[in-house]
């Protein structure tokens, strides 16, 4: 199903028989970057779509039915020193990881690695650069997954080919101490821990996604998009990929040319 439209301009409003709402305009996400966890704007329960596009970063609030009205779309403010939206490479929803109760995102821009935090539906509070070495890596998932209650990261590195898992370490007011996340050495444990062991290269895998848990067992899940076709579901476990993953749609030729997944 179309995830986007908007008002028809076309309709009389005395009345007619043309459709209250049309597509979306072509292209209109072209050069997207999306990402979504949960409801992060005008607390209606609803998922929102955040999208970096046309230089600028947006929420698009879900319609509960999941698709959003794009006339809808309100801007996300940075702050004055964070990276410029257009400048961003990947952007991913975290949910709340600061213990604030705002919604944070983890971001890479080019060969660094960010934080924009405590965002409260027009602002964000604070642009916080964490580390370099980001380049050749993806973010796929930024949630709890030791169970330990403080949010984790699961990230790709091209280099090897693999994922690692880096656990975060509680900060002292709650939440997690974001210093945590920006290397191994400040990690729990000091070091990456290796995730998933091989053929995670983007050339194998061209997209991938983290996802709070979706199989029920309390761990966040990471869904792979495969360059030879299918499309596979990987249960996340608490600290390796549990088994070789899921065909959730068969090889086609649809998945491998898409240009994001969010
Ligand atoms: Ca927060
Ligand atoms: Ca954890
Ligand atoms: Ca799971």
């Amino acid at each position: 199903m179309s995830g986007a439209y908007q008002i028809n301009r076309d309709k009389d409003p005395n009345g007619d028989d043309l459709p209250p709402y049309v597509a979306a305009p072509g292209g209109h996400f072209k050069g997207s970057l999306i990402t979504h966890n949960g409801d992060i704007y005008g607390g209606d329960g609803l998922q929102d779509l955040v999208v970096r596009v046309g230089g600028k970063l947006w929420v698009y609030p879900g319609d509960g039915y999941g698709a959003v009205n794009i006339d809808r779309r309100q801007e996300i403010l940075l702050p004055a020193d964070a990276p410029a939206p257009a400048s961003l490479t990947q952007i991913l929803a975290t949910g709340d990881i600061t213990g604030d109760g705002r919604t944070d995102f983890l971001a890479t821009v080019g060969d660094e690695l960010w934080a924009l935090t405590g965002y409260h539906g027009a602002t964000v509070d604070q642009a916080i650069r964490l580390s370099s070495g980001w380049s050749e890596r993806d973010l796929a998932i930024v949630a709890d997954v030791s169970g330990d209650g403080v949010a984790d990261m699961v990230y790709r590195t091209g280099a090897s080919g693999r994922l690692l898992l880096r656990k975060g370490i509680a900060a002292g007011g709650g939440g997690t101490d974001l210093a945590s996340l920006s290397s191994a050495a400040n990690s729990s444990g000091g070091l990456d821990i290796e995730y998933g062991a091989s053929g995670w290269s983007s050339a194998s895998v061209p997209l991938l996604m983290g996802t709070p848990d979706a199989n029920s067992d309390g761990i966040p899940d990471i869904w792979a998009v495969r360059a030879d076709g299918p499309v596979r579901f990987h249960a996340g476990g608490r600290a390796a990929l549990a088994g070789a993953g899921t065909e959730i749609i068969g090889k086609s030729a649809y998945w491998p040319i898409r240009i994001a997944i969010g």
